[in-house]
């Protein structure tokens, strides 16, 4: 049996990931930084919250890195953990680089003390494509970070191709662009219309304001993106990789997507600070654009070629954009019906799609848990 220690285990990817790892027969143990209430909500959707080992980790505390490692014998080590907001680096700069840049190498030379033959995975980021040198952009194209986010990433990215480099470690970077799931974080675009959408079409009022809806995304499946993470580690070469769908969309057509899932009709009108949408069955308006969620450098477009990953990995996304939005907007529509009347009860033969899970692991985590955050 295969160890795995997970930063960031609590966190979307990190969740299930662990699920990937436990059904692969690993032993599976997970960081989880302190706060005043134990976050497992993600573990326990999927129903691993027991079967992951959990370890108290802070990304800034270099004894904290020191400690895991030294401690928990691993084949496997996967860097989630980061301050994954890019809104929020600009807030927060210098904890973001020491998060998501300086933690990096305190991993990496502390694997290179105790552990030198454990394979290791830096979360890695289309972000730092930031201001694109090349359309679309693949693992050689020139790095060019907007945010204090991208910025801290690129340090981690080049310091663990150093390490591979000077000493032979078997360390790799995923360059990942977006995915998604209904285990998003609700800061996020995506799951931020598609939890305003449902709240919406169970009789809600506020319409959902946003930022940049000119912005495109390349936007993939997290439950695809992490079994890429693990096939990267199971390569005799540890090599860097672009995990993407190779298509892009606007923030817009997201919404449309989201909405048109939900049976709705939009209308838009407007631009820039303007732009509206309006629903035009209930006539209810369902978004607004509020300037104070632009940012002060934006990431016009990412659109990413994943055919290393195709070639070395035999890796492929296996779901697009319109079933995404649909996937997390129903996930969201449901969560919100469950919430309000517990009692709802679809039949056994009524199931959530297999990506997600079935009605009755749903109903049991949903009893044991009490309510999801939604
Ligand atoms: P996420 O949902 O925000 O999860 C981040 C995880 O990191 C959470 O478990 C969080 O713990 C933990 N964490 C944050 N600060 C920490 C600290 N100081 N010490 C210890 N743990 C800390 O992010 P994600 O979407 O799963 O992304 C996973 C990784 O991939 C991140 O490094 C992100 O930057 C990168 N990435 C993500 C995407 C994407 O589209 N999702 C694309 C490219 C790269 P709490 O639960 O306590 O907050
Ligand atoms: O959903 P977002 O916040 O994701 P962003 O900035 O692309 O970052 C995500 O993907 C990166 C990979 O490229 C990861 F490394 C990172 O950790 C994170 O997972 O914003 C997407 C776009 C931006 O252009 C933003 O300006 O949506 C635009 N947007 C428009 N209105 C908004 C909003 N974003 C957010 N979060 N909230 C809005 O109201």
């Amino acid at each position: 049996m295969k160890t795995a220690f997970i930063t960031g285990v609590t966190g979307q990817d990190g969740a299930y990931l662990a699920k990937l790892l436990l059904d692969k027969g690993y032993d599976v143990h997970g960081g989880v930084r302190r706060s005043s209430q134990p976050e497992t909500t993600r573990l326990d959707l999927l129903g691993i919250t027991n079967a992951v080992t959990l370890h108290d980790f802070e990304l800034t505390e270099p004894n904290s890195i020191s400690r895991v490692i030294r401690d928990i014998p691993m084949d496997e080590f996967y860097n989630l953990a980061a301050q994954s907001f890019v809104g929020a680096s600009w807030e927060l700069p210098v904890y973001t680089a020491d998060a998501d840049g300086m933690a990096v190498v305190k991993i990496l030379d502390t694997l290179r003390t105790f552990r030198p033959e454990t394979r290791f995975y830096q979360a890695s980021t289309s972000e730092m494509f930031g201001l694109v040198q090349e359309v679309p952009q693949s693992e050689t194209t020139r790095l060019y970070p907007r945010s204090p986010y991208g910025v801290a990433k690129v340090y981690g990215h080049y310091i663990t191709m150093n390490y591979r480099e000077s000493f032979g470690m078997h360390a790799s970077s995923g360059i990942l662009f977006n995915h998604e799931s209904p285990l998003r974080g609700t800061d996020f675009v995506t799951r931020k219309i598609t939890l305003g959408l449902a709240k919406l079409a169970h009789g809600g009022a506020t319409p959902i304001e946003l930022g940049n809806m000119d912005a495109k995304r390349d936007w993939g499946y997290a439950g695809d993106y992490v079994e890429g993470m693990w096939r990267m580690l199971q390569q005799d070469q540890a090599d860097d990789y672009v995990l993407a769908t190779g298509e892009t969309f606007t923030i817009r057509q997201f919404f449309d997507f989201a909405a048109e899932a939900l049976g709705m009709q939009l209308e838009w009108a407007g631009t820039g600070p303007d732009e509206i949408a309006v629903d035009v069955k209930s006539g209810k308006r369902v978004m607004q654009v509020n300037p104070k969620f632009y940012r002060p450098a934006e990431v016009d477009l990412l659109i990413g070629d994943a055919s290393k990953a195709h070639r070395k990995l035999g890796w492929r996304p296996t779901v697009a954009v319109k079933e995404l939005a649909a996937m997390m907007v129903q996930f969201d529509y449901d969560m919100l019906a469950l919430h309000r009347s517990p009692q709802i009860s679809k039949s056994p033969d009524d199931q959530l799609p297999h990506y997600i899970w079935t009605q009755d692991e749903f109903a049991s985590q949903h009893s044991q848990t009490g309510s999801a955050r939604c």
